[in-house]
């Protein structure tokens, strides 16, 4: 079995001690949210801070001078009422899985700070994700607060987001590991549901059948809100209700994917309710046969660009032989497929490549081809986990058949 323990998140910070070239780096975890009234949201942590720390638990910071070598993690005051209620993670269980050098509290971590700032004018820090506008998220307001912090005490303060993103997108083989058992979960839960697929009435009985897999298993649970969409609901892509009833005249799209010791599986399949009618079988049949082809070009060195052209090519021909576009300049084409082929994946279920121009060896990709047509019902994506190896690819969710 895979583990990641502190030789994993010391050899992480090993290599950020290199790309800092001296400097010094504070990077806060992510705070508690609101669920409702006096209820939290179910903690996640920050995905650069886990990498360099496996702290699961809000309000803490890690402190890294790259001169020294050394690293610290701060942390957070907790009042006796909110460790009784909400546990608290104690110094010496955070040094020992962690590995950093000590572990001081806040006041130490500010004098910290200041005595830094003496000798280095610039800071480096983890600012927050790009997407807030796009999606009308609230950030979690961990890296907001740590950059006003920072930037009263120093000259400068420069994300670091970008040279971390570097690195997880190129996986460790325990990486790897750990990413198999994730996926492999996820196959054995997807292979029971296919084989039970016509006792199913609800939505919510499949999703059901996943999280009691998952959790069975040991695995957090959901990397991300699980899928399960029959005919139309198919059409909306991130459609999470779950509540419709399954009838046999269509099918349903599953996209789920267990969360397990910190990372992500990502999988999709589309499967028939009853007898599925040609026209629904000539649709899977060409995203089947389309997601194969987009495989097989997986290579390292494989610029992104002529990846993306490559799969257009294979999607329009795909849409031409289902009567869908009329020729390969037909705007229909991004009615029919209005999504991107694919992402990394790592402890985000939508990692970051580092902003990569090819793909590399080591890279975790999926590749979801998908086509929905909302006139008539139907929508088929089909979803696996790819490592890009040093002269290929691996498909790592080969194992679950990719049939109606
Ligand atoms: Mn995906």
């Amino acid at each position: 079995m895979a583990k990641l323990d502190k030789h994993f998140f010391s050899g992480n910070r090993e290599r950020v001690y290199d790309e800092l070239k001296g400097g010094v780096l504070a990077v806060p975890a992510y705070r508690d949210m609101q669920r409702n009234h006096d209820m939290a949201n179910h903690f996640e942590q920050e995905g650069n801070f886990w990498y360099l720390t496996g702290v699961d638990f809000p309000d803490w910071w890690l402190l890294m001078d790259a001169k020294r070598r050394r690293s610290w993690l701060v942390a957070p005051t907790v009042d006796d009422a909110h460790a009784i209620f909400n546990g608290s993670l104690s110094p010496d269980d955070a040094k020992r899985f962690s590995g950093v050098d000590d572990v001081i509290d806040m006041r130490e971590a500010d004098s910290w700070l200041r005595q830094a700032a003496r000798s280095h004018p610039l800071i480096h820090t983890v600012d927050s994700p790009p997407h807030a506008d796009r999606f009308g998220f609230v950030l979690n307001p961990a890296a907001h607060d740590m950059r006003e912090k920072l930037e009263r005490i120093y000259t400068s303060v420069s994300d670091f987001r970008p040279e971390l993103a570097k690195m997880r997108a190129i996986k460790q083989m325990v990486e790897v590991a750990v990413m198999e058992s994730a996926i492999n979960l996820t196959v054995k839960s997807f292979q029971s549901v296919r084989k039970n697929i016509d006792t199913y009435r609800y939505e919510y009985e499949i999703e059901a059948d996943f999280t009691r897999d998952f959790r069975r298993a040991g695995a957090e649970g959901h990397a991300y809100d699980p899928i399960v969409a029959f005919g139309k609901n198919a059409c909306t892509l991130h459609y999470i209700r779950n509540q419709d009833k399954l009838k046999k005249s269509n099918m349903v799209l599953i996209d789920i994917g267990a969360k397990k010791d910190g990372y992500a599986a990502d999988i999709t399949r589309t499967y028939a309710i009853g007898e599925p009618t040609k026209r629904q079988r000539d649709i899977h049949d060409a995203v089947r046969e389309a997601q194969q082809q987009i495989i097989d070009t997986l290579v390292p060195g494989l610029p992104v660009a002529e990846y993306n052209n490559k799969v257009n090519g294979i999607m329009q021909d795909a849409m031409l032989g289902l009567g869908l576009i009329a020729d390969k300049n037909d705007p229909a084409f991004s009615k029919y497929f209005p999504h991107s082929i694919g992402h990394g994946l790592g402890i985000d279920v939508h990692d970051s490549l580092g902003d990569s121009k090819t793909f590399l060896p080591n890279m975790v990709v999926t590749v979801e081809p998908g086509i929905y047509i909302p006139e008539e019902g139907i929508g088929v994506r089909i979803e696996d986990d790819i490592l890009i190896t040093d002269n290929g690819h691996k498909n790592l969710s080969a194992k679950l058949s990719t049939g109606l």
